[in-house]
């Protein structure tokens, strides 16, 4: 997108932002420490939720998605032009097919986008690939399949340092479907191992994220089916491994901010996959659904993150996840980064001293007010203004509509298209 339609529309809506924000400024006294927060603060977005993903009941293309990892850099920069949030790309790797690794880079780097945490995938049989990943991975019981993945993830590895990344997420499928398919502990011990050969490849400066999830593929037994068993494997690994925590991946009505305050407190929180769910791993646009546990889960962030004394932008890998049946990629991504700037900017906001104070009196009531207070104060034009001074529009959602970017993607690219690797 042209620089100067960024202007123009912001120039249209200026004075209207400045009234409203304004207002904010009047209330509060620390806006100015929240920007300056929330002007470091950058998410990743992943490779594979830039094209309609579907459902496993099917898939309805809106047209116009990247065709290769080129176009996914293309619309990943898209993206950041217009909220300047988005500065980094996470790929999943063999669905992104990286052919130049250096001029991958450098078109990356024309947009200012950087290589976030690298996705191995052992989920799925590649075509030409000598073992089958249908009884698991890591964990099978056959040492030439385990090798077969654990090559696979040092492959990753070694295509993410050519990429400058710094980080490797392992998500298994690895479980069972039935009870009696599996002894629990030797699929642990195998996947212990096999972990164990995947860290000993992984650079000084790299971290390993091991995300969990309770069910799906498999439904009786995940190998690293919650925190628990995630931070087991992290703690024998040692100090670069971490638990990976995406949102869409525990039981109906988990505490995922209790979760999340604890593995800070031991060191071994890693990242995040945000997105939201009703049902399960809905992969849907992150607060959508429980915007308030959105912000209960960032307010632990903030308080376990000052308490340590870790810097916000860059202690934890963010990540989004997604997928997308219905709505546009593009604009539910811009809607996703939104509610996660939104949700942190709350958590900024909660008057901390007065918290602390309240619980030490035991004082539950205040307590909630506390929290509350914040959640409901309308921050969007703070938001808006850490937007507008990184040089971003000041409706991200708005001027993506009004320039019709799906329609000039189209055009260029078609209306049938397939993203690679969904
Ligand atoms: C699994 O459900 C997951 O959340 C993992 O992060 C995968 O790598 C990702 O989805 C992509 O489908
Ligand atoms: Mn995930
Ligand atoms: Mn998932």
């Amino acid at each position: 997108m042209e620089k100067h339609h960024i202007e123009l529309h912001n120039e249209k809506l200026q004075a209207d932002h400045q009234r409203r924000f304004d207002f904010i400024v009047s209330e509060y006294a620390h806006v100015e420490e929240v920007i300056s927060k929330l002007i470091k603060f950058q998410l990743a977005i992943p490779s594979w939720a830039i094209g309609t993903g579907g459902t496993r009941f099917g898939r309805f293309s809106i047209g116009g998605e990247p065709r290769n990892l080129e176009e996914k850099i293309y619309d990943i920069g898209l993206l950041h032009q217009l909220n300047r949030a988005s500065g980094a790309i996470s790929l999943h790797i063999p669905w992104d097919e990286i052919n130049n690794s250096h001029a991958i880079k450098a078109l990356a780097a024309h947009y200012d986008l950087h290589f976030d945490a690298m996705n191995s995938n052992t989920f799925q049989d590649q075509q030409g690939q000598v073992y089958s990943y249908k009884f698991g991975s890591l964990q099978h019981v056959n040492k030439a399949v385990r090798q077969q993945a654990i090559e696979h993830n040092i492959e990753v590895i070694h295509q993410g340092k050519a990429l400058g990344s710094e980080s490797l997420t392992i998500w298994l499928a690895d479980g069972s479907c039935f009870p009696g398919q599996l002894n629990f502990r030797r699929a642990f011990q195998n996947t212990l191992e096999s972990l164990q050969e995947i860290y000993a490849a992984l650079p000084d400066n790299w971290k390993m994220f091991i995300e969990y999830k309770a069910f799906e593929p498999n439904f009786y037994s995940a190998t690293v089916g919650d925190w628990g068993q995630s931070l087991l494997y992290a703690n024998k690994l040692g100090a670069k491994a971490y638990t990976l925590v995406d949102l869409g991946h525990h039981l109906p009505n988990a505490n995922i901010e209790q979760i999340v305050s604890l593995l800070l407190m031991e060191d071994k929180l890693g990242g995040f996959h945000f997105n939201d769910s009703r049902y399960g791993d809905d992969d849907l646009t992150a607060g959508c659904m429980k915007p308030y546990q959105l912000f209960l889960i960032f307010n632990e962030l903030v308080e376990g993150m000052d308490a340590k004394g870790t810097d916000h932008a860059t202690g934890l890998g963010w990540m989004i996840d997604a997928s997308h049946n219905v709505k546009d990629p593009l604009e539910d991504l811009l809607q996703s980064v939104e509610a996660i700037m939104l949700a942190y900017t709350q958590a900024l906001m909660v008057d901390r001293h007065a918290l602390t104070i309240a619980q030490q009196e035991n004082d539950v009531v205040r307590c909630q007010e506390i929290l509350q207070h914040a959640f409901r104060t309308d921050v969007r034009a703070i938001v808006q203004e850490a937007r507008l001074r990184k040089g971003g529009a000041a409706q991200p959602l708005a001027l993506y509509r009004e320039q019709q970017i799906r329609k000039k993607l189209i055009n260029q690219r078609g209306s049938k298209t397939v993203a690679i690797g969904l």
